[in-house]
C-alpha cells in the first residue's frame, strides 16, 4: 500500500492502516476452558493424555522431564557455531538486564517516621516455549535471562516435543540461562499444569512466554491465579528512512519482520517518494527468492505500507500514532528524532542497527508490546520477575501527627474499626 501525506484523504488511510483486523484468532476459549479443569482434577493423567493426542508422544510422570543427561545428549548435537552465537547473545542480553535490577529506598518522612519499599523476585516462573515453526531459542533467552536476573528461585520450561523430537538449541538456551527443569508439555494444558501443579509438576506463580491461540486463552484464563506477561499480538516494524539509504537494506529490514507471520506489519515512512519506490521493488525482488516469501509475501501484499510524509517532523508525529513494536531510524539526526519518539516498543537508531540485532543479540529484550500497546506498556524486563513491598514505621510524634487525619478518613468512610485503631493509640499517648 502506497500512502502519500499530502493526498487529500490520507487522514482516512492512514486511520485504516492503523486499525487493519490482522488477526483471525479462533474461538478457543471453551476447549481450553475443558482442558484446564481436566488439568486442575486429573493432573498427570490428563497432561499425559493430552500430551499423547496432541503432541503423540506417550509420557510418563517419570519421563515428563529432560533428565540432565538425555539434555547434555540434545545438547550436544548443537554446532558450535551455534553455541558460540548463543553464548554471546546470553552473556550481552544478561549484562543488559543487569543494569534493570531496581534498588531498595526507604527515607524519613517530616515527623520521623520511615517510608519506603523493597523489591523481591517472584519465587518461581515457567516459560512457555511453543513447539513447531516459532520454537526460537532466542525467546528463550529473553524470557529466562530477565528472571534469572531478578533472582527467580525456580525457573522451569515446558516446551512441547511433537513426535518425541526436541530443539538442541532451545535446551541449549535453557541451560544458558539458569533454567531448573524443562518439560515435554505444551499447549493449554502446559499452561493449567503449570498454574494449578500436579503430583509431577510443582505449581509456579508467574508464567511468561509466546505461544498459539490456544496457549493464549490459557493464559488469560489463568491469569490471576498467577501472574502472566502479555498476550503479544503479530510483529510489528517501523522504519524511517531518509533517501541516504541503501533500499535493499530497507527492504530485508521490512521483511525480517514480515517473515514472522502472514499477520506482520511492516511500514516505512520516508520523506522521499522516489526512495520509498526504491525499497518497494527491492522488497518485490527479494520476494522472489526469499525462502519464507509464502508468509512474507502475504503479510506484505496484506498489511504492509509505504508512507511519504513531507518532513521527518511528520514522520514522528505518525510513528507516535502507530506505537510500532520495533522502530528503525535511518536518516540524519536519527538519534535527536528517537529522543522525540513517545510510543515505541524498542528504537533502532541509525543505518547500522538492523532491528534483527535487537532479535537476538543487541542485549534489550525482543519480547515487545504489540498491537499499539507500547502507548501504555513496555518489553519484557527484570520489572516483570520482581515484585514491590512497601514499608512504613511511625513514631509516637508521627502517629500524633497524622493518625487525627486517618481517623476523620475512617469515619467518612462508614469503617469504624479502622479508626479506632488509631485512636486507641492515640488515647494512650495523650495519657502519658
Ligand atoms: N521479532 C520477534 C522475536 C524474534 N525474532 C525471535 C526472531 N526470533 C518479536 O517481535
Ligand atoms: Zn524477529
Amino acid at each position: 500500500m502506497f500512502l502519500n501525506s499530502a493526498d487529500a484523504d490520507f487522514d482516512t488511510q492512514f486511520a485504516q492502516l492503523l486499525t487493519m483486523k490482522r488477526e483471525d484468532s479462533p474461538d478457543v476459549d471453551a476447549v481450553v476452558a475443558e482442558i484446564i479443569a481436566d488439568v486442575q482434577s486429573r493432573g498427570d493423567a490428563a497432561v499425559i493424555e493430552l500430551t499423547s493426542k496432541f503432541d503423540r508422544m506417550d509420557l510418563t510422570p517419570e519421563t515428563m522431564a529432560f533428565s540432565r543427561e538425555e539434555m547434555d545428549v540434545e545438547i550436544a548435537k548443537v554446532p558450535a557455531d551455534q553455541r558460540a552465537a548463543l553464548a554471546l547473545a546470553a552473556e550481552r542480553i544478561r549484562a543488559y538486564h543487569d543494569r534493570q535490577l531496581p534498588s531498595d529506598e526507604s527515607w524519613e518522612g517530616p515527623h520521623g517516621e520511615m517510608l519506603g519499599w523493597r523489591w523481591t523476585p517472584v519465587e518461581a516462573a515457567g516459560l512457555y516455549v511453543p513447539g513447531g515453526l516459532a520454537s526460537y531459542p532466542s525467546s528463550v533467552l529473553m524470557n529466562a535471562i530477565p528472571a534469572q536476573v531478578a533472582g527467580v528461585e525456580r525457573l522451569v520450561i515446558c516446551a512441547p516435543t511433537p513426535d518425541g523430537v526436541a530443539n538442541p538449541l532451545v535446551l541449549l538456551a535453557a541451560r544458558l540461562s539458569g533454567v531448573d527443569t524443562v518439560y515435554r508439555i505444551g499447549g493449554a494444558q502446559a499452561i493449567a499444569a503449570m498454574a494449578y501443579g500436579t503430583d509431577t509438576i510443582t505449581p509456579v506463580d508467574k508464567i511468561t512466554g509466546p505461544g498459539n491461540a490456544f496457549v493464549a486463552a490459557a493464559k488469560r484464563r489463568v491469569f490471576g491465579r498467577v501472574g502472566i506477561d502479555m498476550i503479544a499480538g503479530p510483529s510489528e516494524i517501523l522504519v524511517i528512512a531518509d533517501k541516504n539509504n541503501d533500499p535493499d537494506w530497507v527492504a530485508v529490514d521490512l521483511l525480517s519482520q514480515a517473515e514472522h507471520d502472514e499477520s506482520a506489519q511492516s511500514i516505512l515512512i520516508t520523506d522521499d517518494a522516489g526512495f520509498g519506490l526504491a525499497v518497494a521493488n527491492a522488497v518485490e525482488t527479494r520476494l522472489e527468492t526469499l525462502e519464507r516469501r509464502e508468509i512474507a509475501g502475504p503479510s506484505w501484499r496484506d498489511f504492509g505500507a509505504i508512507v511519504v510524509v513531507r518532513d521527518m517532523d511528520e514522520a514522528v508525529a505518525l510513528s507516535d500514532r502507530i506505537a510500532p513494536e520495533h522502530l528503525e531510524i535511518a536518516c540524519e539526526n536519527a538519534d535527536v528524532l528517537a529522543a522525540r519518539v513517545r510510543h515505541a516498543g524498542a528504537i533502532f537508531i541509525g543505518s547500522y542497527t538492523p532491528e534483527a540485532i535487537g532479535d537476538y543479540i543487541g542485549g534489550p529484550n525482543h519480547v515487545l508490546p504489540t498491537a499499539r500497546s507500547a502507548r501504555f506498556s513496555s518489553g519484557l524486563s527484570v520489572m516483570d520477575f520482581v515484585k514491590r513491598t512497601t514499608l512504613a514505621r511511625m513514631t509516637p510524634e508521627a502517629l500524633k501527627a497524622i493518625g487525627p487525619a486517618a481517623e476523620t478518613l475512617a469515619k467518612a468512610e462508614g469503617l469504624e474499626a479502622h479508626g479506632l485503631s488509631v485512636r486507641a493509640r492515640l488515647n494512650r499517648l495523650n495519657e502519658q
